[in-house]
């Protein structure tokens, strides 16, 4: 018999999440960062200074995306089976730029970094859906400007996007899990002391090892994520938390 069937649920998902669906992380060995600079490919200054690097950074990420081998894998579907059947909100509150959670069905999400599959205008500020490459001589669909579009992500230095609807959410929220993240980026790495410091919700992390921030949370639960999530997940629904 279920403790409780109410209580608001937040989880804030990192590359780990995607990790089994063929997509690397940033800070494992085999990680993005360990082959390009976050100076070279992910801040301002860096699209400033060279933007067809940055461009051709992302326009490899995107067509691997789009590459048809990458699917949405066991956790993305047990997260929104989660939504589906929780007598209550479940918001998933992501910093990956992948769109492997609404494909799996996931429909209360938040991208705090931003999404691959958009671009931005620096002109107008329109913001489109973009699934091929991007260069210095694409055209804003919506002003017709001329090598003004940038891919629509947040770049270090840059504020995560939609954080009054994050910082809202974490304050009401009787549970908050994080998966498949280091705890190194913030603001997203100081969520569970926010929600902590609140003292009310119970927090969790998911991830393959202990993180960083491992001994912030209530409750571990070690694994790669397609065993770890779905387990968590059935828990949930049986007995909640
Ligand atoms: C900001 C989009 C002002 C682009 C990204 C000094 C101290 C503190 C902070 C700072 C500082 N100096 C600068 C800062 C701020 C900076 C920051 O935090 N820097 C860090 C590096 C120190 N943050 C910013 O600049 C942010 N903006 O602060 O603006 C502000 C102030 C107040 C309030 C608001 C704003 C903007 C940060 C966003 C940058 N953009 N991505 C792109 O993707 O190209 S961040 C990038 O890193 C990704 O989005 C990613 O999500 C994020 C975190 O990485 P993780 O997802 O955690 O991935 P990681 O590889 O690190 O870890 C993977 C984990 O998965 C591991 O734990 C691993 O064990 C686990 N795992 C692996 N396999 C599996 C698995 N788990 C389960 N199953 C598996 N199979």
């Amino acid at each position: 018999m279920r403790q409780r069937d109410k209580g608001k649920i937040v989880i804030l998902t990192g590359a780990g999440i995607s990790k089994e669906s063929g997509l690397d992380t940033f800070r494992d060995a085999d990680g993005i960062w360990s082959r390009v600079r976050i100076e070279d490919v992910a801040t301002p200054e860096a699209f400033a200074r060279d933007p067809a690097r940055v461009h051709d950074f992302y326009n490899s990420r995107r067509s691997r995306l789009r590459g048809g081998g990458i699917q949405p894998n066991a956790a993305h579907r047990a997260l929104a089976r989660l939504e589906s059947l929780w007598p209550d909100e479940v918001l998933v509150v992501t910093q990956n730029i992948d769109d492997l959670h609404a494909r799996a069905g996931t429909s209360n999400l938040i991208h705090m970094h931003g999404e691959l599959l958009k671009v931005r205008c620096q002109a107008c500020h329109e913001v489109c859906d973009w699934p091929g490459d991007l260069t210095t001589a694409s055209l804003c669909p919506a002003c017709a400007q001329i090598g003004g579009l940038r891919v629509h992500v947040v770049w270090f230095g840059e504020m995560p996007l939609h954080m009054d609807r994050i910082s809202d959410a974490l304050d009401d929220c009787d549970l908050f899990v994080a998966i498949g993240t280091s705890g190194t980026v913030y603001p997203a790495a100081g969520f569970v002391q926010e929600v902590r410091l609140i003292g009310r919700a119970h927090t969790a992390e998911l991830n393959l090892v202990p993180s960083g921030g491992h001994s912030l949370f209530a409750e571990g639960c070690y694994g790669p994520a397609t065993q770890v999530v779905p387990d968590y997940v059935e828990r949930i629904l049986r007995d909640g938390w």
